[in-house]
């Protein structure tokens, strides 16, 4: 492992670092050296040494000096009267000066309406994922922390199915990430087949899994199944690529796990000693022959059938679960049906299979004490819903679509202040029907942003903005997988300042020991990582610095050893100790105990009086690499590459509505309309668009009605609210019925 600091000859040194965020990004970690000159960052390279990423870098960080120094980046915390939202009336301020007007202004909000009428929202797992709860329990004193995703659609679900049907953290592609020598240690063994299952991962890196590692597995030999409406990069590789009806998802895997059990494909042994409920998915499956099966998916019969052969006879091979399994109110369904595939052919917790972890994570226990630090009585406020007990069974934080309830009719009380902590989700990102949230969210008395860029967020809504500052200014650790399933812990190492930014771990000192100072006794930042890591790792912060990251240690079979469950006998850490083929809570939270498949709600089967007016279904937010949901939009290398909002469309659909190539197009259905630039590409299926999510325009107005053209290419305003699951999961992100037509302008 080289340096921490390399001095250069010429006055310039480097930082080694490890990267999280801001720029927006998932706990991948990536190794780089931050060139150093003159108080600046000035190149940016990958680090050889890194054991995961090996030096690999994406253009988003090959970028950063770019996006650090950008003109408009918000340097200061700034502050604007409530009576000014929408209009460009910023004033620069202190910090002290901004601590002083949080202070009043929550001490009012307490005191008139209690601490509960707080909101604290929250974006995708960015650094600021771990530190958002613990501001909202331990400074601010509400129990509303909040994932406005309606649905919580975004690794919530997937994570909890995990944690309901297999009692593990989050399960993991094998990619022999806990090994020194990663693929060349002798207990790994290669995968044979990998199904990437609405999930695009050389795109995305997701929650901290590093994508091009499947490019070193394609180099040793593992094959690919894709089930994707698209034809992916990697689903022009794969032996069998399933390009199914988005939103079917659970039906095409009971159709797998169809073939699988009467072709008697599985594997017994496991099935036998750690499976409950194998008859009765069985049974489940068997109502879902391959013909009904087509005709739901689109999916030809024989390619199922042969893609579930392959699987089944190829040991061992491994599951990838993409986002497209949150994103549809059926996703618990498919989630338990991806498991049961990967259980019954024997691929959990094998060489090469799923990596399963205890469900206890990194920074677990002082997130724990934080929600501790609410007074008695107000986690029982948190605005969520008594039917999805599913989601109060999983979570500790308010449910999203109650919350946009709560805003709209103040029920079951007013709320009155937000703070957006990474979030700038009226930008069509988290929200569905971003206009309604946007509606209800201008009528608090108090918002706070704490965000890099000013966004359409911030000026609609916003009071106070808190500049954070980006992964190369800030110390801090990058935790895979949010600390669950974690194969390393890894250090990000300050190189330079940059204005007079904070980290948000920073803010919520600065917040918390004005507001509660007790819950807050650490000194420095370093003392605090130290506190959280040396107990599990025997390391202080500063050590890991030195190291750059520490791979976990792993064993395979865990359930062999009593290694997953909390009472340390053999099995899993549910309530029969076997993996839930059959959930023994589900009938408890009024949900069936075993997957089956249910119709997205905007289809055109389900409102057949709109099939002929929507004939088409709309996919969007399928990743690029050049942005992170609504970010880079103003970088100008990035924004170079992709300037434009872009819809794919098929070429004999654009044929018949008149569409050309790099034509405007307007995307709409009974609840709203957005404008993108059409792509003309026969990876989408005729019947299917893929639109781009995340747009807004940095060049353009930023002040209201404008708000930097936010409501241009809105494609969430054609997501419905409150479409979820019966325990509370899942949301047609991905899956609602629309039309297209030709328009002149981006303006529609
Ligand atoms: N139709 C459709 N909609 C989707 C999706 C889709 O696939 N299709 N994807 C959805 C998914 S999975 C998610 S998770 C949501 C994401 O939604 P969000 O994560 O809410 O994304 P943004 O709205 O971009 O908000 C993030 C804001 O945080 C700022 N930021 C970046 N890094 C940091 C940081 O470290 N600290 C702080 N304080 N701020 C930071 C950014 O500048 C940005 O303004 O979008 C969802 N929206
Ligand atoms: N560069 C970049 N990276 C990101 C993000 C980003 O905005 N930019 N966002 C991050 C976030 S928050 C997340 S959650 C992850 C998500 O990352 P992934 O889990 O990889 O998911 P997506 O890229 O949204 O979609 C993956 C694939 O699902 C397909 N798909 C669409 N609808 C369906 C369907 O109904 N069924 C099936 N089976 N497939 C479908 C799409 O065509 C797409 O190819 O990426 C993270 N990484
Ligand atoms: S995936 Fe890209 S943006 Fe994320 S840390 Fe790695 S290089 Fe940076
Ligand atoms: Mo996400």
């Amino acid at each position: 492992m080289s340096e921490l600091r390399t001095d250069c000859e010429d006055g310039t040194f480097k930082i080694r670092t490890c990267a999280w965020s801001p720029p927006g990004d998932h706990p991948v970690g990536c190794g780089m050296f931050l060139t150093v000159k003159d108080g600046k960052v000035v190149h940016v390279e990958g680090d050889a040494s890194h054991p995961i990423t090996n030096g690999r870098l994406c253009v988003r960080c090959l970028t950063l000096p770019e996006y650090i120094y950008h003109e408009d980046r918000i340097l200061t915390p700034l502050y604007r009267d409530p009576a000014d939202r929408g209009k460009d009336a910023w004033k620069p301020i202190s910090w002290d000066e901004a601590l002083d007007i949080i202070e009043e202004r929550v001490n009012y909000i307490k005191a008139n309406y209690g601490a509960e009428a707080i909101v604290a929202f929250q974006g995708t797992g960015r650094e600021a994922t771990l530190y958002k709860t613990p501001l909202a329990y331990a400074a601010l004193g509400t129990p509303n922390s909040c994932f406005p995703m309606s649905g919580d659609s975004c690794y919530g679900p997937r994570a909890s199915v995990a944690d309901f049907l297999l009692g593990a953290g989050y399960p993991e592609l094998d990619y022999a990430a806990y090994f020194p020598d990663r693929y060349d240690d002798p207990r790994y063994e290669v995968p044979k087949y990998i199904i990437l299952w609405g999930k695009d991962p050389l795109f995305s890196n997701p929650d901290g899994f590093f994508g091009h590692s499947l490019i070193d597995l394609m180099k040793r030999g593992s094959k690919f199944i894709t089930i994707d409406p698209r034809l992916t990069w990697l689903g022009t590789r794969a032996d069998y690529h399933l390009q199914l009806r988005p939103g079917t998802d659970s039906a095409l895997g009971l159709g797998l796990l169809n073939v699988i059990i009467s072709e008697d494909l599985y594997d017994h042994e496991f099935v036998e000693n750690w499976c409950f409920g194998f008859e009765e998915l069985a049974e489940r499956a068997a109502e879902y022959p391959l013909e009904k099966v087509e005709k739901i998916t689109w999916v030809p019969k024989e390619t199922i059938q042969a893609a579930a052969r392959a699987f089944a006879t190829s040991h061992p091979s491994s599951i990838m679960w993409g986002l497209a399994i949150d994103t549809s109110a059926n996703g618990v369904q498919a989630g338990h049906c991806v498991l049961a595939l990967a259980a019954i052919t024997g691929n959990l917790d094998v060489p090469g299979g799923i990596t399963l972890s205890k469900p206890a994570s990194f920074m677990g226990k002082w997130r724990y004490e934080c929600a501790q630090q609410l007074p008695p009585g107000m986690l029982e406020k948190q605005i969520s819903d008594p039917r999805y007990k599913g989601f109060l069974a999983a979570h500790v934080i308010a449910h999203p679509d109650r919350i946009l309830d709560t805003l709209e009719t103040e029920e079951p009380y007013p709320l009155k202040m937000a703070w957006f902590y990474s979030s700038n989700l009226i930008a069509n990102t988290a929200a569905a029907q971003p206009k309604r949230w946007f509606s209800a969210l201008r009528r608090l008395e108090f918002n706070v942003c704490q965000d890099i860029f000013m966004t359409p967020t911030a000026m609609g809504l916003c009071d106070l903005f808190l500049p954070v500052s980006s992964f190369a200014e800030h110390d801090g650790i990058v935790l895979p997988h949010f600390g669950r399933n974690t194969h390393m812990v890894a250090s990000m190492n300050k190189a330079v300042t940059v204005g007079d930014c904070r980290s948000d771990l920073e803010i919520d000192f600065l917040v918390g020991k004005r507001l509660n100072p007790k819950a807050w006794p650490w000194e420095t930042i370093s003392d605090f990582f130290t506190a959280q890591i040396e107990p599990q790792l025997g390391i202080t912060f500063p050590q890991l610095q030195e190291m750059s990251l520490m791979q976990q240690k792993f064993e395979y079979r865990k359930y062999e050893k009593g290694l997953l469950r909390n009472d340390g006998e053999q099995g899993f850490n549910t309530p029969t100790g076997l993996v839930e083929l059959k959930s023994s809570l589900y009938e408890d939270w009024g949900e069936d105990p075993l997957p089956y498949y249910e119709e997205p709600s905007y289809s055109f089967i389900s409102r057949p009086e709109e099939a002929d007016m929507y004939p088409l279904v709309f996919t969007m937010g399928g990743r690029v690499t050049t942005s992170f949901h609504s970010e880079h939009r103003q970088i100008p290398s990035l924004r170079a590459i992709t300037p434009d909002a872009i819809v794919q469309i098929h070429p004999d659909t654009a044929a018949k509505y008149g569409i050309e190539e790099g034509d405007w197009v307007r995307i709409e259905n009974s609840l709203g309309y957005a404008v993108e630039k059409a792509h003309l590409s026969p990876i989408v299926d005729p019947r299917v668009v893929h639109g781009t999510h995340g747009w807004w325009y940095p060049e353009q107005d930023g002040e209201e009605p404008n708000l930097y053209g936010v409501w241009q290419s809105s494609v969430n305003s054609l997501v419905p609210h409150a479409k979820n699951g019966k325990m509370g999961f899942g949301a047609p992100y991905k899956c609602v019925n629309c039309k297209i037509v030709k328009v002149e302008s981006l303006q529609g």
